[in-house]
């Protein structure tokens, strides 16, 4: 007898499909996508009066030898759910060490920097190499470079952490290891510095000295762009990118950090791109359009500027220059080539 053959249905299909973990291309939604680049990640202002009195009382509650690795306070983007990131690919949070205390050596393949923002003389020690904070320094501690901070400074310090750990995390890359001993010796002369690092990995690594750009350094640049007028950026105002001086290209392999100078009265043209930026305000106060949300900021504020949202800033003194240190994504998006400007 003929066997009849039941009609099939997309729908069956579907299910069948799903059982055997397989789906069709008609199940992707793909006709849905807007033609332009959408992000969860919400523009965002962070008062530094909220995070200065958190980090005051964890001063108070956290012990650094018993509950934490880091006395860090983070950042939280309010469009990540349940995230741990200030934006979906970096991380911003604030440390605070006390006199007499340290945080212990490790090492991790999320890239972080440090920039100090209070206190001065404690240190970082990158590789062996002895890194003394003063306000406005940026101190580097690429992937997987051996880092532990001492404040033996006699006052408290404040810094603030940057690093790409949702990105590293989003790639199923993260992994972390601890020192064989609470802090590194400290490598004292050249001869020793170079010696380690051709054992690592000698084309790629920063000379020693570039794990740490002294804000005296980053002063006089700035001054020197202010100088010459033509170095003004329309959306930026007088830009300086931290670069590292081996490849000439960015801070790190997934990290642009730059600060920015806005002269007093100053207002750049509004523009947008598809990389994702944290902003600092270091010294000064203004306001930043983001998104159509307007932020008023004052030093110690930090707000995010998510991809593809048009933002201008604005110096509001009219006697000040207001300086904003800047963390990007910008060398990945670029790396994949989806790097896109419009304004
Ligand atoms: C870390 O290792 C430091 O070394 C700071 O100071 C912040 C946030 C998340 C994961 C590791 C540091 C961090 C961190």
């Amino acid at each position: 007898m003929k066997q009849e053959r039941i009609p099939d249905s997309l729908d069956q299909l579907n299910r069948d499909m799903t059982g055997k973990s397989l789906e069709g291309h008609w199940s992707l939604g793909l006709e849905d996508l807007p033609p332009y680049p959408v992000t969860s990640v919400q523009p965002h202002l962070w008062r530094w009066e909220d995070v200065h009195e958190s980090m005051i009382r964890a001063g108070e509650v956290v012990n650094l030898e018993q509950d934490a690795e880091r006395r860090t306070i983070r950042l939280l983007n309010p469009g990540i759910p349940g995230g741990h990131g200030t934006t979906h690919t970096i991380h911003f949070s604030f440390q605070y060490v006390k006199h007499g205390e340290y945080a212990r050596a490790h090492r991790h393949t999320a890239a972080a920097f440090r920039f100090v923002l209070h206190g001065r003389d404690a240190y970082t020690t990158v590789n062996g190499q002895k890194c003394v904070m003063e306000e406005g320094d940026l101190i580097l501690t690429p992937q997987l470079t051996w880092h532990d901070h001492v404040n033996d400074s006699g006052a408290p310090i404040i810094w603030l952490d940057g690093l790409d750990i949702p990105l590293t995390q989003a790639l199923h890359q993260l992994f972390f290891e601890p020192y064989h001993q609470e802090q590194q010796a400290l490598k004292t002369t050249s001869d020793e510095v170079a010696g380690f690092y051709s054992h690592a990995r000698p084309a790629l690594e920063p000379p020693m000295q570039f794990f740490h750009y002294k804000w005296a350094d980053t002063e006089r640049s700035l001054e020197r762009l202010r100088r010459n007028g033509a170095g003004r950026d329309p959306y930026d105002g007088y830009l300086l990118e931290f670069l590292n001086p081996v490849t000439g290209g960015p801070t790190m392999p997934t990290v642009q950090c730059a600060v920015q100078l806005l002269e007093p009265g100053h207002e750049t043209l509004p523009h947008r791109h598809t990389s994702t930026v944290i902003y600092h305000v270091y010294r000064g106060s203004g306001t930043s359009i983001v998104g159509g949300q307007v932020f008023e900021w004052r030093q110690g504020d930090s707000f995010v500027v998510p991809l593809w949202n048009q933002h201008a800033h604005f110096n509001t003194s009219s006697d000040t220059d207001a300086i904003l240190l800047s963390m990007s994504d910008a060398p990945v998006v670029k790396a994949l080539d989806l790097y896109r400007e419009a304004s």
